[in-house]
C-alpha cells in the first residue's frame, strides 16, 4: 500500500444543488484526506486543456460546456491507494452501472452530468493537480 495523491473535482452538477459538503462527506468517510480545495468557475481554455484526451470524443464540446457552466471545486485527496480507491468511491461514469453507496450512485443526475471527477492514473494525477494548484497550496 502506497501513500498516494490524486486530483478531484466537484462538478457544476454539484455546487448547483449545494451538495459539496454532501460529496465531501462520503470522501472523508472513505479515508481520503482533502489536503487542497478550492471553488473556481473554468474558462473554456482550461476545460479544453483538462479534458484534451476526450477531444475527438462525439461529447467533447457538450462536457466543456457543461464544465464551465457553473463554478466546481478542485481538490487534492491524499491517502493510501488514493488513485483507485477515490475511482471505487465515485463508481462508474453512468450512475446507473454505479454501485450502491457510491458518489455517482447516490448524486449523479446522467452519464454527462456526473458529480464528480477523479484522475485515473498516478501520471494523469500528477498533470492533473499542478493544472489547478501549486505546491504551497498543498498541506497534507
Ligand atoms: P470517468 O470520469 O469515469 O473517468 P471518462 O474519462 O470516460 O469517465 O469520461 C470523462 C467525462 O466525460 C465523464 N466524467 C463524463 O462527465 C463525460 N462523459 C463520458 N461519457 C459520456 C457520454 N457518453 N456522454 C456525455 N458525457 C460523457
Amino acid at each position: 500500500m502506497a501513500l498516494q495523491r490524486t486530483f478531484s473535482i466537484l462538478k457544476p452538477d454539484a455546487t448547483a444543488r449545494n451538495l459539496t459538503g454532501a460529496v465531501n462527506a462520503v470522501i472523508e468517510k472513505a479515508g481520503l484526506r482533502i489536503v487542497a480545495q478550492k471553488r473556481i468557475h473554468m474558462t473554456t481554455h482550461q476545460a479544453q486543456t483538462f479534458y484534451a484526451v476526450h477531444k475527438e470524443r462525439p461529447f467533447f464540446g457538450e462536457l466543456v460546456e457543461f464544465m464551465t457552466s457553473g463554478p466546481v471545486v478542485v481538490q487534492v485527496l491524499e491517502g493510501e491507494n488514493a488513485i483507485t480507491h477515490y475511482r471505487d468511491v465515485m463508481g462508474a461514469t453512468n450512475p446507473a452501472n454505479a454501485a450502491e453507496g457510491t458518489i455517482r450512485k447516490l448524486f449523479a443526475k446522467s452519464v454527462g452530468e456526473n458529480t464528480a471527477h477523479g484522475s485515473d492514473s498516478a501520471e494523469n494525477a500528477a498533470i492533473e493537480i499542478a493544472q489547478f494548484f501549486s505546491g504551497n497550496e498543498i498541506v497534507g
